[in-house]
């Protein structure tokens, strides 16, 4: 079900400085940036390599408001890796087959995601403590 991983979600305080880190210390590159307001954040994907499946990226987020999902986490935990996505082939349908599983479902249909993908999360209490999520690319 898994293709690859996508991306890596970080939390960050300040967008534009982790960005500036990134590209200086591993010579990654932004390929997109978005305020996406139904999550929350603020935030660039910055390609990491291409695989036979798909491209890989790091996600950075900033929060727009302390009381969005990536501002509470940061306010509990700090600075750090929030969530992992994969790439799947078709995300309505691994929902259904994960959902059929018993994982709690926190998105059950797709919602918008980064660079049109779309886009669902898994409860992290039901995947290990890791908050995953789900990515269908966008078709080109
Ligand atoms: C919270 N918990 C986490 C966690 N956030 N565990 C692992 N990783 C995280 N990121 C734990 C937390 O420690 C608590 O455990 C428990 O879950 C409940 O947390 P909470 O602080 O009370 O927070 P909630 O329940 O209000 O929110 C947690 C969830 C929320 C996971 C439900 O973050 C959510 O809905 N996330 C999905 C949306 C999202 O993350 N959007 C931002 C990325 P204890 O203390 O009870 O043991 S947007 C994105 O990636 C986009 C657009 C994209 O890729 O394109
Ligand atoms: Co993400």
């Amino acid at each position: 079900m898994l293709l690859r991983i996508d991306h890596v979600g970080i939390a960050c305080h300040d967008l534009e400085e982790k960005i500036e880190f990134y590209e200086s210390t591993f010579g990654l590159t932004v390929v997109s940036r978005e305020i996406n307001e139904e999550q929350g954040v603020r935030e660039a994907m910055l390609h990491v390599a291409d695989g036979a499946q798909g491209a890989s990226y790091v996600q950075l987020m900033e929060p727009l408001h302390p009381d969005t999902v990536v501002g509470k986490f940061l306010a509990k935990r700090g600075e750090g890796v929030h969530h992992i996505g994969y790439g799947v082939a078709d995300v309505a349908k691994a929902l259904e087959e994960v959902g059929a599983k018993g994982v709690r479902l926190i998105d059950e249909r797709p919602r918008h995601g980064s660079m049109g993908a779309s886009i669902a999360f898994l409860h992290p209490k039901d995947v290990g403590g890791v908050l995953t999520e789900l990515v269908q690319t966008a078709r080109r």
